[in-house]
């Protein structure tokens, strides 16, 4: 990892890794993705005029290592989470999930927010990595950073899902007051990493090709959960306020002695609904 790499995460909040991925990589997981997200999504007719604002963004697949074991090897590729490792600044890190994000051809923007809010956990060494399969232009669904909101530590919840977020609610984030966006070119194998308190949006998919991107966060090791906000990630395995955040299902992702097998944990019944409509794992 390149010095300099790091001193632009750390200063900015994000940073772009060239040629993370070689080309058969990139094939061979763009066709896995694009099977499980249909497996995943088979039972959504819906038009994306159909959908919600929030759904009009990305479709959304969470958790798809779970399901799907090859998908594990690009979750837990070592080459990814010791760039994600370097760039925190940390020894060991444990996934906290990954997704599939698909902006539709023709799919709106995705609403300026930062992650850590959605998350409850106390300490800020969180990162994600945006993994696209598709060249990134602006004109389709382009990611762009609001460069050193990630160094004011206030946590602001930006509601993305209820519909979009009025000019109101955004003048009122201090952190990215009179800073402009700086918007990432990237071709397929490049990565994107952002802090978890870093501003971010996304254009518009205006090509007539949908944008296929999979990304993985990842937080240290040692992390623990700071409210009882619903989370998926804590609340699957009962970890309550003040614990550790460990569990098989936030396993550890570096370093890795082996490919982690899917969570005994079960799902429980109250997450039917996200596990019919492709959110969650089937199992
Ligand atoms: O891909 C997008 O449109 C948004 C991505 C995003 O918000 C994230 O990865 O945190």
């Amino acid at each position: 990892m390149p010095q300099d790499a790091i001193q632009h995460f750390r200063e900015k909040g994000f940073v772009t890794i060239p040629k993370v991925l070689v080309d058969l990589e990139v094939e061979f997981y763009r066709e896995l993705l694009k099977d499980a997200i249909k497996e995943r999504k088979q039972s959504d007719n819906r038009q994306l005029s159909e959908k919600s604002l929030y759904e009009q963004s990305f479709i959304q697949c969470q958790n798809l290592w779970e399901d799907y074991p090859e998908i594990r090897g690009l979750a837990f590729n070592q080459k990814i989470t010791k760039l994600a490792a370097d760039l925190l600044g940390v020894d060991a890190l444990r996934i906290w999930h990954d997704q599939a994000l698909v902006k539709e051809k023709g799919g709106r923007k995705t609403d300026i927010h930062h992650d850590q809010p959605y998350w409850p956990i106390k300490e800020h060494a969180t990162i994600t990595a945006w993994i696209p399969f598709d060249k990134i232009t602006p004109k389709n669904g382009q990611l762009g950073f609001y460069p050193g909101s990630h160094k004011t530590p206030k946590r602001n919840f930006i509601d993305i899902f209820s519909g979009e977020v009025s000019k109101e609610d955004i003048n009122k984030i201090s952190a990215i007051k009179d800073i402009e966006p700086e918007y990432q070119l990237l071709n397929a194998g490049d990565i994107s990493f952002h802090h978890g308190l870093t501003f971010h949006e996304a254009k518009p998919n205006l090509s007539n090709e949908d944008r296929l991107v999979y990304t993985v966060i990842f937080f240290a090791d040692g992390s623990t959960r700071d409210s009882d906000r619903f989370h998926f990630s804590v609340d699957r395995p009962g970890i309550e306020p003040g614990q550790a955040i460990a569990s098989d299902v936030t396993p550890l992702a570096y370093p890795l002695k082996e490919i982690p097998p899917a969570p005994k944990t079960p799902i429980q019944e109250s997450f039917n609904f996200l596990q019919k409509s492709g959110l969650l794992p089937k199992t």
